[in-house]
């Protein structure tokens, strides 16, 4: 489209009904240089009282192509918030408003612990969940929200490239798809299917992290899924605000660019939405569900309708008379194919973060939960230490009747518990933890209810401001501030009716994530959790300890270490492939005899069908196999093994993936043996 000229300009003020003398002089000398519709975003930006942006504006011919590069950036930060700029604005104003009073967002609520399912590894329970959510894995995508920088932890790569451990050196992502591809693997055996389904995989990146996330799949063939099997969704970042009025920020290193910042996890829900995907998921590859999906888009006037109201609707029919019996026959067949389509499609979609080590290892159990009690939100939770930056699982219960079980961030607990007759806050019980359970963020959702809600809110979550204030004023910031979203906020726009549970795992099990850096991991209090590269690392050995110990393997007890001022407990390095034991049950299956591991050992499995009989190591052990290779393992291995070695996180000689955890493993002897053709084998020195 071509420039406005100074004729066309004066038509557009007055059709835009401008009066030019209440504009910024310096934007109205230069508006010739704007096309018709960059001159409406000047209109809106004008009116939104953001003139203050134009001021620096130079005389035409000084730095025009800048100029129009700034609305660029305004048309794209517009079109990619619900409701424009305008509604950010709006919302930022009153949000800012709320903050400065110092309002409390739970205002009206009463906390109390909330009731949920939990579970105790290894007991009959916990091996009947997990037996039903492999089953059901099959009908689930997973989605890893994977846009944040990861400020606290410092690390300069995306924080899915690091290694989850440094005895395979297998980074979060290989972790996670390894862990995808063999619930799909399992799933299908399960139930005898004879053409596997393919469970979709989502991450959400964002300008942060996106080109590095993309580039880390392609280098290594996507870690051995289909490509087609994986989808990147880019978040976009949101304008910054300078004060209290909302004035938006230009970005300090460039005077034609606003400043913006991260929007926050929520907007998974409104890229999943406007993606298409999660339709794409409800209706099942077939042929006959996806015609069936053309027919209810093209009739959307009855399928609008959630789908447990149909039936009542055809009866409502009948009773009044009213239908005829074509009509009559058209609704009926529409309502039971959508009940034949929607049983055929997915049925499940799993949320979760960038660097839990442990994850996978509670999905089966807790997706098992979701199915056997009908959850439409499941929250997966461990147990809190006070105070601890995780959010809490709290039952709310408004004066007014209204009850909701939600995430309360950690930075909004104490104050909520303070003003709510708790004098102590945010503090441990007699069993020394908080009795709040805390939120990991790892969310199950049911993918029919999860449409029908995202269908009337487009995905867009209750955001939230956190300015840092000067002083007690509060009148004006530190630095700019934005509003946010957060994924476990979903539940909040939820109906009363809707199912939302959670799920309490062993903490060693199930979470272990990898966000601060060195420095500030040693500066936690004695006896919380270190969240740091370091402690990540080791609760992976000492997690898959206990569950061959639960196994009935002798597993030697750890010994306490201090590394970048942690003191952690360092246990045998046994770390396994996820396509060997995904399930207490099936690692049980894999166990017999009198097998035992001493402290100093390293056990790495890399392969479906390892069995360990009556083994007895003491030194490093590694075994790869291919698929349709099984190979016995026993008798007694010993060597001089892998020692682990301190370094100092200081030593930038070193890799920072190394140096961040303060160790490396030195690998002085092992034995390493590779099957790679098909066929049964034995390993018995
Ligand atoms: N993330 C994005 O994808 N986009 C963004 O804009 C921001 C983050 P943090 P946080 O279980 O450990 C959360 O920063 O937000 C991704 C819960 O809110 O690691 O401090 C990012 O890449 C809290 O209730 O965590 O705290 C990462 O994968 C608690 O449960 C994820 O979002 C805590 O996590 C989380 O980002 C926890």
């Amino acid at each position: 489209m071509a420039s406005a000229t100074a004729d066309s300009v004066a038509k557009i003020l007055s059709d835009l009904n401008i009066n030019a003398g209440d504009w910024p002089l310096n934007l109205v000398k230069n508006l010739h240089l704007l096309h018709p519709d960059q001159i409406e975003l000047a209109k809106m930006l004008v009116d939104l009282g953001q003139s203050h942006l134009f001021q620096h504006w130079p005389e035409p011919g000084v730095e025009d192509e800048q100029k129009k590069a700034f609305f660029a950036q305004v048309a794209k930060l517009n079109s990619n918030y619900p409701g424009g700029l305008a509604s950010y604005v709006k919302n930022a104003r009153e949000l800012l408003a709320d903050s400065k009073e110092g309002k409390n967002p739970y205002d009206g609520f009463t906390p109390s612990v909330p009731t949920g399912e939990v579970l105790s590894f290894g007991d009959n329970n916990f091996i009947k969940f997990e037996e039903a959510g492999v089953k059901e894995a099959q009908n689930a995508a997973f989605v890893l929200v994977a846009g944040g920088l990861g400020e606290r932890l410092g690390y300069n790569g995306i924080k899915v490239a690091l290694p989850a451990e440094t005895t395979t050196g297998t980074c979060f992502l290989q972790l996670y798809i390894e862990s995808i591809l063999a619930l799909q693997g399992a799933s299908s055996r399960l139930s005898h299917a004879t053409s596997p389904k393919v469970i979709p995989f989502v991450i959400m990146t964002s300008d942060d992290t996106h080109a590095r996330t993309l580039d880390l799949l392609e280098s290594n063939s996507y870690f051995g899924m289909k490509p087609t099997q994986v989808h990147l969704l880019k978040q976009e970042k949101v304008a910054c605000l300078e004060d209290n009025d909302a004035r938006l920020a230009l970005d300090p290193y460039d005077k034609y660019k606003i400043q913006t910042k991260p929007h926050g996890h929520g907007d998974v829900h409104s890229l999943l939405y406007s993606s298409g995907l999660l339709n794409v998921w409800y209706v099942s590859n077939s042929y006959i569900a996806s015609k069936i999906w053309n027919l209810e888009k093209k009739y959307s006037c009855f399928c609008k309708l959630p789908y447990s109201s149909v039936l009542p609707v055809i009866i409502m029919l009948f009773l009044c008379g009213m239908g005829t019996p074509y009509l009559m026959m058209f609704v009926s067949a529409l309502a039971l194919a959508s009940l034949y389509r929607r049983d055929a499609g997915l049925r499940w979609v799993l949320f979760f973060q960038d660097t839990n080590g442990l994850l996978f290892k509670a999905i089966p159990a807790s997706l098992g939960v979701s199915a056997l009690k009908h959850y439409h939100v499941n929250s997966l939770a461990v147990q809190r230490k006070a105070k601890e930056a995780i959010g809490g699982i709290t039952r709310l219960t408004h004066s007014d009747g209204r009850s909701m079980v939600i995430n309360v961030e950690y930075n909004q607990l104490d104050p909520l518990l303070r003003a709510t007759g708790h004098p102590d806050g945010d503090a441990n019980c007699e069993t020394g933890y908080s009795p709040f359970p805390g939120n990991i963020n790892q969310l199950i959702l049911e993918l029919g209810p999860y449409i029908e809600e995202l269908t009337k809110t487009g995905g867009a979550i209750k955001e939230f401001v956190n300015p840092k204030y000067k002083d007690a004023s509060k009148t004006s910031f530190k630095s700019s501030t934005r509003l946010e979203c957060m994924m476990q906020d979903y539940p909040k726009t939820l109906p009363p009716s809707a199912r939302v549970g959670f799920t309490v795992i062993d903490t060693w099990l199930a979470y272990a994530p990898v966000k601060n850096n060195p420095e500030d991991a040693a500066k936690v209090p004695k006896g919380n959790p270190y969240h740091s590269a370091t402690s990540g690392e080791m609760a992976i050995y000492r997690a898959n300890s206990r569950i061959l110990q639960k196994a009935g393997v002798q597993v030697e007890d750890p010994v306490k270490q201090v590394f970048n001022g942690q003191e952690v407990e360092v246990w045998p390095r046994i770390t396994w492939k996820p396509i060997w034991g995904l399930t207490f049950a099936e690692i049980k299956s894999k166990v017999s005899g009198n097998c035992s591991i001493s402290q100093r050992s390293t056990l790495a499995l890399k392969g479906r069908s390892i069995l360990l009989q009556n083994l007895s190591l003491d030194g490093a052990l590694i075994i790869n196999t291919v698929d349709g290779a099984k190979v016995k393992v026993g008798g007694s291995i010993q060597n001089k093994g892998w020692i682990v070695e301190s370094i100092d996180y200081k030593d930038t000689s070193i890799a920072e993936e190394l140096r961040t955890r303060g160790f490396r493993m030195k690998k002085v002897e092992g034995l390493e043996e590779t099957y790679n053709q098909p066929g049964e084998f034995s390993l018995k020195p």
